[in-house]
């Protein structure tokens, strides 16, 4: 009778964990996505095999206009921009040797920039595994490296309270036969694809899911023409709930049709709205033009500027996740730590106004982002000055008091008609940086 008892405990445990309440479709419950809507930054991270050519094949860089398809920066791209046969491409395995790579100096790294979620290339569209992949052998136990990146990553996000989440392309794939590839090249077949998503793609979702327990997973389409159809979305849904109860799914499951069941919206790259949105969002966006590591792509942008789209994305209601591209060897290039701390530092005395923040439906100023906060003792708006003004009138008729939210230095104000005006002392208008001006209502 204990035995029988033990056994049927043990079943149920194992059973998948949505198997007992239905509907596999459904989001995920509120609750799941309480972290995400208050998290507001993240880092994404573009790391596989292009890392080792770093934007450069046989003397050219990309962007190459010899190439047909070669006027691109993005440096994950380049076994298909610049035609490197599968063959000679996937032979990069056999150099990928990241011994600088140490998952608690990259989290730690990511925990001093202010962001609060990590989301890594589990596999890009070139098709490689960064985990012991038992689906493929095109995976990174087969490379001098030996050891699985998913999982040091994941215990040390486990081991610094951080949520993890991967990007995993579903549709396109460029070692596997049947998984899609460029517009430009020839098209699979519905079989040939089917073969891909049924013995490649979703085995690894669930590979994924089973070992490591994701917070999200992050679903790449950017196109109308593309083989993942309502049906074959809802499919990876169902696979994913019912492996998770936790696990958030983005918009870019299925490009053309979302569809109600994805728990949030993804923005096209490095792409801002104007507008506050009701869905939980976030924008994908570079700090070069490239995603993965590109020694030749000087375009980077600034930390202030960076912040800039951060405030305007949570004052719409949405997060940014900024990518950092590291070297095949495991480390970060300089330029792109620098900007994490100079952004980790600005946010370690203005991340009040940012983290756990609502938006706000009055009009901002010009040039300026609004949140708003409540706590115990009221509502607070943040009001985010990315140029220097002398004061500031906002639609509030129930300001009490304002201060510089990093210095805490009381500021004069004057309600009047309806409106509240700020002013501004000149020295605080450093002009470099973000200001950030704290305005509490009446209660
Ligand atoms: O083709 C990819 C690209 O390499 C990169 O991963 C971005 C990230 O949003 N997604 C696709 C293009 O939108």
């Amino acid at each position: 009778m204990k035995k029988l008892l033990i056994m049927l405990l043990c079943a149920f445990f194992l059973l998948p964990v949505k198997a007992q309440n239905g509907n596999l479709l459904a989001l995920q419950h509120p609750d799941s996505l309480q972290w995400f809507k208050d998290a507001k930054f993240g880092v994404f991270f573009h790391w596989g095999l292009y890392s080792l050519l770093e934007g450069t094949y046989n003397g050219k860089t990309m962007p190459d206009k010899s190439f047909p398809q070669g006027n691109s920066w993005y440096a994950e791209w380049i076994q298909t921009r610049f035609n490197i046969p599968a063959e000679e491409y996937q032979k990069l395995a056999e150099q990928f040797n990241p011994v600088n790579f140490d998952a608690e100096k990259w989290v730690q790294e990511v925990k001093n920039a202010g962001a609060c979620y990590l989301v890594i290339t589990s596999k890009h569209h070139e098709g490689f595994a960064l985990w012991n992949s038992k689906v493929s052998d095109f995976d990174i136990v087969n490379t001098p490296y030996k050891k699985d990146l998913i999982g040091q990553l994941v215990k040390a996000c486990k081991k610094y309270g951080m949520k993890y989440g991967f990007y995993y392309s579903h549709w396109q794939d460029w070692e596997y036969p049947g998984g899609a590839l460029p517009n430009w090249m020839p098209t699979r077949s519905e079989e040939e694809f089917e073969k891909y998503w049924q013995e490649k793609s979703l085995p690894q979702v669930k590979e994924l899911i089973v070992k490591y327990d994701p917070d999200l997973l992050w679903f790449d389409t950017w196109n109308e023409k593309c083989h993942i159809t309502p049906e074959r979305r809802d499919e990876l849904i169902r696979l994913v709930r019912k492996y998770s109860s936790k696990c958030l799914i983005n918009g870019r499951i299925c490009y053309s049709d979302p569809g109600d069941n994805i728990d949030f919206l993804e923005m096209n790259d490095n792409s801002y709205p104007k507008e506050i949105l009701e869905k939980p969002w976030q924008t994908p966006a570079t700090m070069q033009h490239s995603w993965g590591y590109h020694a030749k792509d000087y375009n980077w942008k600034s930390a202030t500027t960076m912040l800039s789209y951060l405030v305007s994305n949570v004052s719409k209601g949405g997060n940014y996740l900024l990518n950092i591209g590291p070297k095949a060897d495991g480390t970060f290039p300089v330029m792109a730590t620098r900007r994490l701390r100079e952004m980790g530092a600005w946010l370690l005395a203005n991340g009040e106004g940012v983290y756990g923040t609502r938006p706000v439906s009055v009009r901002a100023p010009k040039g300026g982002y609004l949140t708003q906060k409540e706590d115990k003792d009221g509502t607070y708006v943040y009001a985010f000055l990315t140029q220097p003004v002398e004061s500031l009138t906002l639609d509030l008729p129930d300001a009490q008091r304002a201060e510089m939210l990093e210095t805490g230095m009381p500021l004069v104000l004057d309600c009047k008609d309806g409106k509240t005006t700020v002013r501004i002392p000149a020295r605080q208008l450093d002009g470099c940086s973000i200001q950030v001006v704290k305005i509490g209502l009446a209660r």
